[in-house]
């Protein structure tokens, strides 16, 4: 197959040059800036792996053993590097597998594009039964994506792709699907490459409002901000932290609002300190977090709190309450309003720093009772410099860190949000380091969730991927088996495990296997992993936990 590689990406300008659909889709994304991507080849995507050997240095690939690790790590890429994660994968089964990855994504608003084969283009829904066909790929993979659109001709894949980065660069952020059939791939044409999409540009929400939402908030004695993912996703925390500190509100954060503001800073608060916070507030400013509170359910506010709402999706914002004002934009623009409208309204505010120091003193004391998951929590936290990445799970330390570890700098807590992927971390923690090299990243792992990826300890290996995976051993589903005793009157099924040994397995990948049973030995097996800067495993053999959130009642 001849290789077009005549196409310069510093040429942005729309030009026709004869090439395949495989080089129109890769100088496509080339354009668009991504020079890494995550995949896992087969026959449909032979045109444009045959593109992409051509482009190597420019575009680098990184292949898995399983799909679902292509989309993990291209979610994990985005969540941390600023920039859309790609992954590649065959039609039917590929995208099935990476199905529960997207649907994290989903969650997560994280900016994905997951560029998918098809069947031949003249037998696409023909039910003829062809290699990996389903019916109606794009019907399915439109419920976990914001859009999922095709290409039938090399011609319309500059379109496709530019308009998949639109939306990757637009509005709330979701994952986005494109496919292209194979004989589309390897087809040649006369195509006009095209520049890249424009990056975001803010959306204001409406000035009369922001300007009612100021008046709500010049008034409140007891202002309280709740903070979520969408304050990281649309980078406003250098915001947030000016008008918390203007109005003297602390600031709670949902676990994927984790590290909008330090919590080093007195006013950063976690949801232990939110159920003091919470009756007290007069005026609630609520910034891109789906407001539910730790079962999901609407937060139960007082009744005389007014509610003000900033969130970029209109659908939201008045989901389960409807706000006193409702302000539809970024959050990022939003806040800096805010700012700009009370600089005017408050003069300078009496600190309350003494008086939120105290709380976050007792509630500490309170979070970091529940053992062992605080003695675990701690040693990573204490190993890890504040840039270090922590990937949460669905596993005991992840719970507890969910709403006690301390987090410092923004996009340096990962966590799988409300689809509570068991299998996410391990792969995740691999795109989050090559997306963020320069820092250690630990991935908190149980070994049931570690076991549905340890196939990957391969792709670390390979590709030298220096992350630290933990993986806690309790030899069980533990979650599961807790419920069980605790709720179900003792039946245990399903949920005892047969492992291997961790350390041996770690070995056989070519990855360095370390076990320690306490939380120093954690710690220092962490220090040692961070200085040595290899692809690192360390089992901790660990016994039944209590349950964290009925312990401090949160549920
Ligand atoms: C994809 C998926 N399948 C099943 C579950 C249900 N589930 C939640 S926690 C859990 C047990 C996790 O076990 P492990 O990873 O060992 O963590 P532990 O609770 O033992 O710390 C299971 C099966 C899930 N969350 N996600
Ligand atoms: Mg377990």
């Amino acid at each position: 197959m001849a290789v077009s590689s005549t196409v310069d990406r510093s040429d942005v300008a729309a030009t026709t040059q004869r090439m395949t659909g495989g080089d129109a889709l890769a100088e496509m994304l080339i354009r668009n800036g991504v020079d890494t991507l995550f995949g896992l080849p087969g026959v449909q995507l032979d045109g444009f792996f045959n593109a992409l050997w051509a482009r190597q240095e420019k575009l680098r690939v990184i292949h898995t053993r399983h799909e679902q690790a292509t989309a993990y790590m291209a979610d994990g890429y985005a969540r941390v590097s600023g920039r859309e994660g790609v992954c590649v994968v065959v039609p039917g089964p590929g995208l099935l597998n990476a199905a529960a990855a997207l649907s994290t994504a989903y969650a997560c608003n994280s900016p994905v594009l997951c560029v998918t084969g098809q069947i031949r283009s003249d037998l696409i829904d023909h039910g003829r039964g062809l290699l990996h066909e389903i019916h109606d790929q794009l019907g399915m993979i439109r419920h976990i994506t914001k859009s999922a659109e095709r290409a039938m001709t090399p011609g319309e894949i500059p379109g496709l792709v530019s308009k998949a980065f639109a939306e990757l660069r637009s509005g709330r952020m979701r994952p986005v699907e494109i496919e292209v059939p194979p004989d589309t791939l390897f087809a040649e044409d006369e195509i006009a490459l095209v520049g890249p999409s424009a990056e975001r540009v803010l959306l204001n929400p409406d000035a009369s409002r922001l300007e009612k939402a100021a008046q709500h908030l010049a008034g409140a004695k007891n202002p309280l901000i709740y903070a979520g993912g969408g304050v990281l996703r649309g980078k406003a925390w250098d915001e947030l932290v000016q008008l918390a500190e203007l109005l003297q509100a602390p600031v709670v954060m949902s676990a994927n609002g984790k590290g909008a503001i330090s919590d080093r800073h007195y006013l950063a608060m976690n949801q232990v300190a939110e159920l003091e916070l919470r009756p007290k507030a007069d005026v609630a400013l609520v910034v891109g977090t789906r407001f539910l509170d730790n079962l999901s359910q609407p937060r139960p506010m007082h009744p005389e709190t007014t509610i003000l709402r900033i969130d970029i999706d209109a659908e939201e914002i008045h989901r389960d309450v409807k706000p006193a004002v409702e302000m539809v934009g970024d959050a990022k623009a939003g806040l800096a309003a805010l700012i700009d409208l009370l600089e005017q309204m408050v003069g300078e505010r009496p600190s309350r720093k003494a008086e939120f120091e105290e709380l976050k003193r007792h509630v500490t004391e309170r979070i970091n009772s529940v053992m062992p998951q605080a003695g675990f929590g701690q040693a990573i936290r204490h190993a890890l410099p504040d840039d270090g990445v922590i990937v949460g799970e669905m596993t005991q330390i992840a719970y507890w860190s969910n709403f006690a570890m301390p987090i410092y700098q923004p996009n340096t807590y990962i966590t799988p949000g409300y689809q509570g992927t068991l299998g996410w971390g391990f792969c995740t923690s691999l795109g989050v380091k090559v997306g963020k090299p320069d820092s250690p990243v630990v991935s908190i792992n149980g070994d049931g969730g570690f076991g549905f990826a340890l196939n990957e300890l391969a792709t670390m290996a390979q590709h030298e991927i220096p992350a630290i995976v933990l993986v806690f051993n309790d030899s069980a589903y533990g979650n599961v088996k807790r419920i069980q005793q605790v709720d179900m009157g003792g039946r245990e099924i399903a949920s005892s495990l047969r492992n291997p040994d961790y350390v041996k397995l770690a070995e056989s990948f070519g990855v360095v296997g370390r076990r320690t049973e306490t939380a120093e030995g954690l710690q220092t097996a962490i220090e040692e992993s961070i200085k040595a800067n290899e692809p690192t495993l360390i089992e901790i053999p660990v016994g039944q936990m209590p349950n964290p959130w009925t312990t401090l009642g949160l549920r």
